[in-house]
């Protein structure tokens, strides 16, 4: 298993749309497996696969408190939206960031599970805002996004200048080697 590199906003790779998945071979079951392994390890709730830089439909979620409920979800469409709800949200991408973004509290969801069977589920709260904030991902959409352009500007500034001061840190401990 592989720890996986996460894109950070305003990458532009973030912005790539995922491909449906056709073939449920080994090599998807490694994917989502890695993904998983990644999303637990940044204490994530849940994980795109675009977000770590794989244009294909495919997200992981645990939502669960003991985090021992793991939910891969292949092909994921919403296809029934009810009532409104206001979350305050972060993004293993935007790391340090939360912001409160208006929601679906209610949806009905179809997907397909790794072995390539669909299902059709429901979901409500946490769970049904983490759907939808995932297959946004999919779409290349960020919850940024939703929020004004002059707060994501400062975000993008804000991430940038601290990537900038960890590149500044890498180099100052290996000076010889560069
Ligand atoms: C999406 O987000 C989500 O800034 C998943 O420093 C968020 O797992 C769905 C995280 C809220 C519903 C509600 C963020 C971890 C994790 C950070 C995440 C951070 C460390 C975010
Ligand atoms: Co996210």
């Amino acid at each position: 298993m592989t720890i996986l590199n996460i894109l950070h906003f305003p990458d532009n790779k973030l912005r790539q749309k995922g491909a449906n998945i056709e073939i449920f071979d080994e090599k998807l079951k490694e994917i989502a497996q890695d993904m998983l392994q990644t999303m637990y390890e940044a204490k994530g709730i849940g994980l795109a696969a675009v977000q770590v830089n794989l244009p294909i439909r495919l997200i992981t979620i645990d939502v669960s408190e003991k985090r021992d409920q793991p939910l891969i979800l292949v092909n994921p469409v919403i296809f029934k939206r009810d009532e409104k709800i206001t979350f305050e949200e972060g993004c293993l991408s935007v790391p340090g960031f939360y912001e409160k973004v208006e929601r679906y509290n209610k949806i009905d969801y179809s997907f397909f599970d790794i072995d390539g069977v669909e299902h059709i589920s429901n979901a409500d709260g946490l769970l049904s805002v983490c759907i939808q904030h995932e297959i946004d991902h999919l779409d290349g959409k960020l919850f940024v996004d939703y929020i004004s352009n002059m707060k994501r500007d400062r975000i993008a500034k804000k991430i940038k200048k601290h990537e900038l001061q960890g590149t500044v840190e890498q180099r100052k401990k290996v000076p010889y080697s560069i």
